[in-house]
This record gives structure tokens, sequence and C-alpha cells, in this order.
């Protein structure tokens, strides 16, 4: 059955990856699995052939035969219970490869999504310098967390897993900020889940959609 993702026709990040079909896309290579593409415009998200496949108006939705997904955690973890590649065949190792999954999306995340609104949104607000150091210090604070446990293993839990795709995914949009790089072995991670080629084939495509186009001068 055909695989069909939806993706924005046009990133903001201009192709940085970090809009969510990237770890959709990512997902898919690691599973081996073809798919499509449907690009959506801003406006389409909110019009109602889109807003029956996602209630929030949002992308990424997955939807495959009968099935239609939306929110990015559901989609990859169904991803990678569906084929291999994704999560250890051991009950308790596949356990704690789903509650990676979760922590990416419901306790790194979050921070880190205050800090980009708070850069993005709010910087013109008069409390906004006021504001920025605690931002950024939540940030700071689940960073030091995770690389705790990370310490010098290459990834969360033995091998790599569907909460590592998650994770760097997360992570990644920290990287323009430059906090990422005050925790190196955080850095090192992330780009270790970059150096894998469904990694690289996923940001290529989403790449090929979203680069600026040259402009005749
Ligand atoms: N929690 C959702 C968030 C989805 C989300 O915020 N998607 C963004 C793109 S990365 C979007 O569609 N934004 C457009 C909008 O909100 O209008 C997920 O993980 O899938």
């Amino acid at each position: 059955m055909t695989i069909t993702i939806t993706a924005f026709e046009r990133s903001p990040d201009g192709g940085k990856g970090l809009a969510r079909d990237t770890r959709v896309r990512w997902a898919l290579e690691e599973a081996g699995q073809a798919y499509e593409v449907r690009l959506v415009s801003f406006r389409a998200l909110k019009e109602p052939a889109h807003l029956a496949l996602h209630p929030f108006g949002k992308i990424p939705t997955y939807e495959e035969g009968e099935l239609a997904l939306f929110e990015s955690g559901a989609i990859v973890l169904h991803i990678a219970e569906q084929h291999a590649g994704l999560l250890p065949r051991d009950a308790n190792a596949r356990a704690r490869a789903i509650s990676w999954l979760f922590a990416a999306l419901s306790t790194v995340e979050p921070p880190i999504l205050e800090f980009a609104n708070a850069k993005l949104l709010e910087s013109d607000k008069p409390w906004s310098q006021d504001r920025m150091p605690l931002v950024v210090d939540r940030v700071r604070d689940r960073l030091k967390q995770l690389a705790a446990h990370l310490g010098a293993a290459d990834w969360l839990d033995a091998a790599f897993s569907a909460g590592d795709l998650m994770m760097v995914s997360v992570l990644l949009r920290l990287r323009p900020s430059g906090i990422l790089d005050e925790f190196p072995t955080l850095a090192a991670y992330v780009a270790r889940g970059e150096a894998r080629p469904a990694y690289a084939r996923a940001f290529a495509a989403q790449l090929a959609i979203n680069a600026p186009k040259p402009t005749n001068v």
C-alpha cells in the first residue's frame, strides 16, 4: 500500500530540515519504506480537506490505505512498530526506546520550542529581554540532564532507535543558537544522527522542495 505524508509546500526554514515532515521521512528511510509526499500550502492546512486528516491543521500527516494519522510522534511510532530497524526486539528494550521517543517530545521539545518562539515571535515585546535568560536556562537544564544520561554512549539506550531519531530531530532545532555546542557530547550525538544515510536521504528530499530558488539577476 502506498504511504503518503504531507509536508509544507514551502517550509519557513528554507530547507534546514526543521519542519516535522523530516522526522517522518527519516523514519521511513530507516525502515526502507518508499513514500509519496503531498505538499500543502499554509492556506490549505486550515481547509476542510486537510482538517479532516489533521484536526489542528498542521503537517505532517500519514496515510496508508484506510489509516490516517497525525502527530509526528504517533507516526514515527507506527512506522517503528510496523517495520524492522527502529525498535529493539527485546520487550524491555523496546519499551525503553518508546520512553525516549516520548521524552523527546514531551520533556525535551517543549523548552526548546519555548525558546524558538521567544526568539521568533516575541523578541519585539518589551519583556522579551528580561525573560530570555529564564527560557535559555530551562533549555540548558534539560540538556544538562540529557548529556548526563548519554555520557560517552553513542545512543540513548544501546542501539539506535526511534527514541534517538526523535531526540536528534528535536535537538537539531537548537543548532543555530549555539546552545547545543555548549554540550559537546550532545553536539556529537546529533552529528551521529545526521551522519546516518537514512537521515541524509530524508534531509535531501525535503531540501529538494525547500531550498531557496536561484534568482536571475
Ligand atoms: N505536535 C505536532 C506539531 C505539528 C506542527 O506544529 N507542525 C508545524 C510544522 S513543523 C505546522 O504544521 N505548522 C503550521 C501551522 O501551525 O499552521 C507534531 O509533532 O506533529
